[in-house]
């Protein structure tokens, strides 16, 4: 167990995982309390906040201590906070596509870096969500299988969020103009996490539509073996809600999967979500080293030119 000041964390899986207590929420947290809670993201991936009695005002305050709060273009956002996710689900209303294993929003060209979602309303049973760290599922592959992924880029596309605009022409327009906002990205396969330096694998069922340079079949049975991965019970960590909880994931390094199994019963969670950084693969963080290898074996003036470069390249 860490203790800084009066905030304890305490690891609660063996992959990832942490229970935090101790956090005043009414007022912006100390330098060294927002570092601590930072440090402890970083290395637990999950933190949960057991029960705590905040407004979504003070979540949103919390959240912006550690990055830019962003606004989730297809889910339906609050008016007045538009950086408010309500997930408010029933028999009548359930959920759109959330018992699917996701990175979130990695549709996006930049995905979040973090996600806060906290329980109002929680079923009697059911409704856990389930999470999976990413950096242990590419460490418990073999060196090979590591080196094959490192370099290969998939494309991913808004899939679930296409059936919002399904009928009439004016939806399909709609479409056409979500499509042209939100092109298809491409991400690498192998992700360096931007913090940590830890290798990730980044390719979800949710969002992942194929990986570029490969026949269909390829891409897919690779995509399957990487997505069983992610149901293996040592690479997860599950959180059962109860009203009040809050969890703060990374969203670089985790993928999660809301358990459908609570319906018709009542479930009403709040999400903010930060902002992240561009995605960097790992054969990014190769080419690199060799652009610097390289850049050493120059003449001294093409030197100093080239370590420039360089720099610049892997801070933009
Ligand atoms: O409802 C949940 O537990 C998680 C929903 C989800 O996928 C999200 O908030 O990003
Ligand atoms: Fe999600």
């Amino acid at each position: 167990m860490t203790k800084a000041s009066e905030i304890s964390i305490t690891r609660k899986g063996a992959h990832l995982g942490a229970e935090v207590s101790g956090v005043d929420f009414s007022k912006p947290q100390s330098n060294s309390n927002q570092h601590l809670l930072f440090e402890a993201l970083m290395e637990n991936e999950v933190l949960v906040f057991p029960e705590i009695d905040i407004t979504v005002e003070e979540q949103a305050a919390f959240g912006r201590q550690f990055g830019e709060l962003s606004v989730h273009p297809f889910s339906p956002h609050d008016a007045e906070m538009p950086e408010l996710i309500v997930l408010d689900n029933d028999g009548e209303r359930p959920p759109l596509a959330t018992d699917v294993w996701h990175s979130d929003e990695t549709f996006r060209e930049v995905p979040p870096m973090g996600t806060i979602l906290r329980a109002r309303i929680v079923p009697e049973v059911g409704g856990d969500t389930v999470f999976a760290s990413m950096t242990s599922a590419f460490e418990g592959l073999s060196d090979r299988w590591q080196c094959f992924l490192t370099g290969l880029e998939a494309v991913h596309d808004f899939k679930p969020f296409r059936r919002l605009y399904s009928g009439d022409p004016a939806s399909r327009d709609k479409l056409h103009a979500m499509e042209e906002q939100f092109p298809n990205p491409v991400h690498p396969v192998v992700r360096l996490h931007p913090v940590t330096g830890k290798k990730v694998v980044f390719v979800s069922p949710q969002f992942t539509q194929h990986i570029k340079g490969m026949t269909e079949g390829e891409s897919q049975s690779i995509l399957d073996m990487l997505y069983r991965l992610i149901d293996v019970p040592e690479y997860q960590f599950r959180v059962a809600w109860k009203p009040g909880t809050m969890v703060f994931w990374d969203n670089r390094s985790t993928q999660h999967y809301a358990a459908r199994d609570y319906l018709p019963h009542r479930r009403r969670m709040e999400r903010v979500t930060l902002k992240g950084d561009k995605v960097i693969g790992a054969a990014d963080e190769m080419a690199d080293l060799v652009t610097a290898s390289a850049a050493l074996n120059k003449k001294p003036e093409a030197r100093q030119q080239a370590d420039i470069s360089t720099y610049q390249d892997t801070t933009s």
